[in-house]
């Protein structure tokens, strides 16, 4: 007997930022709920898909969510009512075409998300699976011979996710421990934690601040960017640890954020695109940088292709803003020779159908994935069971604070264990 969606369900709740988002609850027809949330950005590429926010000056700063609510409740019900539940892609078309705009501009990418994810979901629990072996099995991916995807941590804070003065959105660790055979992901998660633990400790002794940013990383006022990796690296030999062979470190520039007519302003200072590209080979260097996101604005292709052939053979140079989790704008990145990595968020395209195409495609074109949350993020931990369904490379979830991102750390221990018990 084929089971299918009985209701579907809307709500405007809060983010980790306090700013609304929408949430889904869908039926089926045994009686099985399932619920999601979605996610926003702050340092969103321009060429994102459409979040839609009603505007309404009265209610949450023209940032509500009532009109996404309203779409789900009707229009999307509608439409999707009596369908299999287990036909994820064709209930993500229905949509997509229902929305009829290439940005899903009438519908809004977070309506549509949140319904394709709580969808997901319920197919999940109707199978009685796991989210993530569900998801394995309802898009055909192959069973990942790869480990666990490995924690990005953004354990400093800067650019739009803080109030201090750094032009550097992420200051990243990976604790990998050499990638041993046997490296367990709760011992990766756990050197990542004493780290965080112990910079908090390094910055408290200098007398800067501890406060946390939007992502759980410490936020304070430091003269530049390089004090921010020095702080760091002194957090890592404190800890016992040594780069590179158990840590390495990564980067979020976000530099779109920063450009404007052709210059990148960086650090008070305004420099072309050879000026940056230079100034990151030089912190390649001194401290052995493993990745750099964004490290140039969303449409400097040109500037891309510099970047990856100066710097492409030895670091992890990940496409954010550049290819909004589009497989056309990835196709474009794979022509141009632009980026060895992208970054994958739901949220960035709308569906979870788009989502996996575009992580299929990077392992086409032999692109490293990571998987990452939002800097507003809620307590669902749909990206986690995804990151592992897809085999992705990395996990990018914040620091080891705050209630949201410590849930997709949490939910990634989880399925280890889940998966060693079931071995
Ligand atoms: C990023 C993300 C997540 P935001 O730039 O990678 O860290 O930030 O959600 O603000 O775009
Ligand atoms: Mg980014």
């Amino acid at each position: 007997m084929s089971i299918t969606i009985k209701d579907i369900t809307a709500r405007e709740i809060l983010d980790s930022r306090g700013d609304p988002t929408v949430e889904v609850t869908a039926m089926a027809s045994n009686g099985a709920a399932a619920t999601a949330s979605v996610p926003s950005g702050a340092s969103t590429g321009i060429h994102e898909a459409h979040e839609l926010r009603d505007g309404d000056k009265n209610r949450y700063e023209g940032k509500g969510v009532l009109q996404a609510v309203a779409h789900i409740e009707s229009e999307i019900k509608q439409t999707l009512i009596g369908m299999q539940v287990t036909n994820q892609s064709i209930i993500d078309q229905r949509m997509i075409e229902l929305d009829g705009t290439t940005t899903k501009h009438s519908l809004g990418a977070n309506a549509i998300l949140g319904v394709s994810l709580a969808v997901a979901r319920l197919g999940a629990l109707v199978n009685n699976l796991p989210l993530y072996s569900y998801l394995r099995q309802v898009f055909s991916l192959p069973l990942p011979a790869k480990p666990l995807p490995l924690p990005m941590m953004n354990i400093l804070n800067g650019g739009r996710h803080a109030s201090n003065d750094l032009d550097i959105q992420e200051f990243i660790i990976i604790p990998h421990l050499g990638v041993k055979a046997d490296l367990s992901l709760k011992d990766s998660i756990r050197v990542g934690s004493e780290i965080f633990h112990e910079l908090g400790r390094v910055l408290h002794q200098k007398k800067f601040s501890t406060d946390v940013g939007n992502e759980g990383g410490y936020a304070p006022s430091l003269k530049n960017n390089e004090q921010a990796l020095g702080l760091i690296i002194a957090a890592v030999k404190q800890s016992g640890y040594s780069l590179a062979k158990d840590v390495d470190l990564g980067l979020d520039v976000a530099a779109s954020e920063f450009y404007k007519s052709g210059k990148y302003h960086f650090e008070g200072k305004d420099l072309s695109v050879n000026e940056l590209i230079k100034i990151y080979q030089s912190w390649q260097d001194n401290y052995q940088l493993f990745s750099i996101e964004d490290g140039l604005a969303e449409d400097d292709w040109q500037g891309w292709h510099q970047l990856t052939e100066d710097l492409g053979n030895q670091v992890l140079l990940v496409g954010d803003d550049l290819f909004v989790t589009n497989k056309e704008r990835l196709a474009l990145g794979a022509e141009f020779k632009a980026a060895n990595a992208i970054l994958i968020k739901p949220n960035q395209i709308g569906s979870l159908s788009e989502t996996v195409a575009c992580v299929l495609a990077a392992r086409r074109y032999n692109y490293k994935v990571v998987v990452s949350h939002r800097s507003g993020e809620t307590m669902d931990t749909f990206i986690v069971d995804l990151a592992v369904a897809v085999g992705a490379d990395y996990l990018k979830a914040g620091s080891t604070s705050r209630g949201e991102r410590v849930a997709k750390y949490n939910r990634l221990m989880e399925i280890e264990a889940e998966r060693k018990s079931s071995a």
